[in-house]
C-alpha cells in the first residue's frame, strides 16, 4: 500500500487525508509525529517540517511542498539530491493570487483607500480618475503567479510590465529580465507587485535602492515572502512620502508581532499571509497526479531546481 507522511503545523491533516484518498483510496496517510515504520513512507507532503523529519525517511520517492514557495524547506533542511522535490502547482492557488493582486491594484488605482479615509471624515471630494492604460503596474516574477496576475491586469487595460530571471515573452506585457534590466523595469512604475520566490538573489530586493528607482507616489504590494522586504527601508520610504502606500501579506516574522509598526501605520495594509491559500480539495489533484506519474515512469510536474532555489 503506498504510504504518505503529512507534516504541517498549520494545515488540516483530516481535510488532506479526505482529499487525497478521494483520488487514491489505497493511499495510507500518516500524520507526523505518528510516522510508524519509517521504511514504509514513500511520499512526504510537508510545510515547515522540523529539520530532521525528511532525512529519517530512507525510502521516500517524492517530497511535496504544501505551498508554491519552497524557502520554508530549503532554508532549514538538506534535501536528498536524488529525491524529486515538487512544489505546489494548483490552478486554484494561482486564481486566488490573481484575485488578491487585482483587488489591491484596483483599490490603489481607484483611490479607494483615500475615499475610505474621506468617509471617516465625512468629506465629499472627487479625486482624479486615471485610465488603466495610463497606470503602470510592474510584476516582479513571471512564474505561475506573476504571469496570471499580469495577464489579468492586462485584460483590464493596465499598462503591465514584468521582470523575471531569464527572458520571457508574453503578449501585451512589456518584459524585462535580470539585474541589468531591473532599474529600467522600475522606472515610471505606479504600482509594484512582488511575486518572486525567496532565494539568496531575491532576499532583501525590496529595499531603499529599489524604492528610490520608483516615481514618487508609487504603491507596493508584496505577496512573495517577508524577507523580500527590508522593513525599515519601506517605513522610511512611506514616512518621507516617496511611496504612497503598501499592502503586505508576508512578513519576516509570522504571525506579525502585535507591537510591529506595520499594524498601525496609516499607509500600510496588513493581511495574514492569505493572498492565496492552498486548498486540499484542488491541490490534492496535483499530488496524486504526480504519484501516478511516478508509478507510470512519467516525468513529474513542478520539480524544484535545488541549485536555482525555486
Ligand atoms: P514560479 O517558480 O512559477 O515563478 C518564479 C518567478 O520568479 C519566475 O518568473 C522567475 O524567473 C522569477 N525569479 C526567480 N528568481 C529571480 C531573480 N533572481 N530575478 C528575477 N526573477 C526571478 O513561482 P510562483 O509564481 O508559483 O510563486 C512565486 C512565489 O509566490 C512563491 O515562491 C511564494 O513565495 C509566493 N506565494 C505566496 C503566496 C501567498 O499566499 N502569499 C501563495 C503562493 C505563492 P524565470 O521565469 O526566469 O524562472
Ligand atoms: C505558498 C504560500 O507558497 O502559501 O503557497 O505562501
Amino acid at each position: 500500500m503506498p504510504t504518505l507522511l503529512f507534516c504541517s503545523p498549520t494545515d488540516s491533516p483530516d481535510k488532506w487525508r479526505k482529499s487525497l484518498q478521494a483520488r487514491m483510496p489505497e493511499l495510507e496517510v500518516r500524520v507526523w509525529p505518528a510516522v510508524g515504520r519509517h521504511e514504509d513512507i514513500e511520499y512526504a507532503l510537508v510545510w515547515q517540517p522540523p529539520p530532521d523529519v525528511l532525512s529519517a525517511l530512507p525510502n521516500v520517492k517524492i517530497i511535496f511542498s504544501l505551498g508554491a514557495g519552497v524557502d520554508h524547506l530549503l532554508a532549514t533542511t538538506v534535501l536528498p539530491k536524488d529525491v524529486p522535490f515538487v512544489r505546489m502547482m494548483d490552478p486554484a492557488l494561482t486564481e486566488g493570487m490573481g484575485e488578491y493582486v487585482l483587488y489591491h491594484v484596483l483599490r490603489y488605482h481607484r483611490h479607494m483607500r483615500e475615499y475610505a479615509s474621506q468617509q471617516r471624515e465625512r468629506v465629499w471630494r472627487e479625486l482624479s480618475q486615471v485610465r488603466p492604460m495610463d497606470r503602470r503596474v510592474g510584476i516582479m516574477g513571471l512564474g505561475a503567479m506573476g504571469r496570471d496576475a499580469a495577464n489579468k491586469l492586462a485584460a483590464l487595460g493596465f499598462a503591465v510590465a514584468g521582470w523575471s530571471r531569464g527572458p520571457r515573452s508574453i503578449a501585451h506585457i512589456e518584459t524585462y529580465h535580470g539585474r541589468d534590466q531591473f532599474l529600467s523595469f522600475l522606472q515610471d512604475m505606479h504600482i509594484l507587485v512582488c511575486l518572486l520566490p525567496l532565494t539568496p538573489e531575491t532576499d532583501g530586493i525590496l529595499n531603499r535602492e529599489t524604492f528610490s528607482a520608483l516615481p514618487r507616489g508609487a504603491c507596493l504590494i508584496n505577496a512573495g515572502r517577508g524577507r523580500h522586504l527590508v522593513e525599515q527601508d519601506l517605513l522610511d520610504a512611506l514616512d518621507s512620502n516617496h511611496l504612497a502606500a503598501a499592502t503586505l501579506d508576508v512578513f519576516h516574522s509570522e504571525p506579525l508581532p502585535t507591537e510591529h509598526p506595520f499594524w498601525s501605520h496609516p499607509n500600510v495594509t496588513v493581511t495574514p499571509h492569505i493572498a492565496s491559500l492552498t486548498n486540499p480539495a484542488t491541490a490534492a489533484i496535483h499530488v496524486i497526479d504526480n504519484i501516478r506519474r511516478l508509478e507510470q515512469g512519467e516525468s513529474l510536474v513542478g520539480i524544484v531546481d535545488l541549485e536555482r532555489g525555486y
